[in-house]
This record gives C-alpha cells, sequence and structure tokens, in this order.
C-alpha cells in the first residue's frame, strides 16, 4: 500500500497560526542518557526537529521549557490570548497538577498532550495523566516521532477549525 501524503488546506489556515508547544520538567535532559527512556536526542535536537517541521507546516512556533510549575501556568495563560493551539509535555507535572489542568481548561483552542514515553507501559503512578482531561488527543511512545505528529494533527485541527 503507498503511502498517502499529508494533506493540510494551508488556504483554510488563520495566516501562519502560532503554536506553542511546552515542555516541563527535566526534558531540557533529554538525550543525557543514551540508552535511556527517552532516546540520545538532545533537547536542542529535539527543538530544532520540531521548528523545522513546523515551518514546512506553515505554522509559527514557539517552543519553550521550564522545569517550573507557575511558569508553565504563565505561558498557557499567555497562548490564551495569543496562540492558536497547544501542544503539551507536562512531564512529572502531568499526573498532579490540578493548577496546569485549570490552565489548560482555560485554553479555548485544540490542545495535543504529548509524551515521549509510552507512559501505559511505565510505571503504574504515570498512567493517569490529569491533564488528558483538557486535551483534544493525546500522543505517546513515539519520541520524537509523536512530537512531529502532534505538529501534524496541530496543523489538520486548526484546518477544520476554519473550514
Ligand atoms: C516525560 C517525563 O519527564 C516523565 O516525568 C513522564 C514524560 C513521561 C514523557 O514520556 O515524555 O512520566
Amino acid at each position: 500500500m503507498s503511502e498517502q501524503p499529508l494533506r493540510v488546506n494551508f488556504m483554510s489556515m488563520p495566516a501562519s497560526p502560532k503554536v506553542m508547544f511546552l515542555n516541563g520538567p527535566n526534558a531540557n535532559l533529554y538525550g543525557l542518557d543514551r540508552d535511556g527512556t527517552y532516546g540520545s536526542e538532545s533537547f536542542e535536537g529535539i527543538q530544532q526537529s520540531c521548528l523545522s517541521h513546523a515551518e514546512t507546516l506553515g505554522i509559527t512556533l514557539d517552543f519553550r521549557q521550564s522545569n517550573h510549575e507557575g511558569i508553565l501556568i504563565d505561558w498557557i495563560q499567555e497562548a490564551r490570548l495569543q496562540h492558536d493551539a497547544l501542544i503539551i509535555n507536562a512531564a512529572g507535572l502531568s499526573y498532579r497538577s490540578v493548577p496546569i489542568l485549570d490552565a489548560l481548561l482555560a485554553f479555548e483552542g485544540p490542545i495535543i498532550e504529548a509524551h515521549m514515553s509510552n507512559i501505559w507501559k511505565r510505571e503504574p503512578f504515570r498512567h493517569h495523566s490529569m491533564l488528558s482531561q483538557a486535551a483534544t488527543g493525546v500522543i505517546a511512545g513515539l519520541g520524537v516521532i509523536g512530537y512531529r505528529l502532534a505538529l501534524d494533527a496541530t496543523a489538520q485541527l486548526l484546518t477544520q477549525q476554519k473550514g
């Protein structure tokens, strides 16, 4: 079976939609443990890959990382006013942060929750993300491929929303 190319109708997307991609605690350490759960690619490499993929989709991407819950909440509130969609990997905060959930619930555009690892294959405390309740969709277990898929999904959701 031949692979279907991704079709995004750029005509019906907002002119260069703005997407915020938030990364939570310890994401800056990705790649340091080559045999680890998150693969060998550095955080900077992952960021670069997402930025170039976003460019091919016509998306203006704001890719950020913080180890601090309050900063992530401030950024989600900023996105509420300035961005069309949100992609978030809140890392360990996914399982316990009511304030991040509340901030996400106040965001009106599409939200994709992304995890590098398959959280359901790991320890039980990672099996329930509180944030999924606010997410349009969840992608997990595909590493940086999942991040690019999150961008593809966001582009398509924004197209549908417009059309
Ligand atoms: C990243 C983390 O840092 C963990 O705390 C989460 C998530 C999983 C990920 O798979 O990207 O449990």
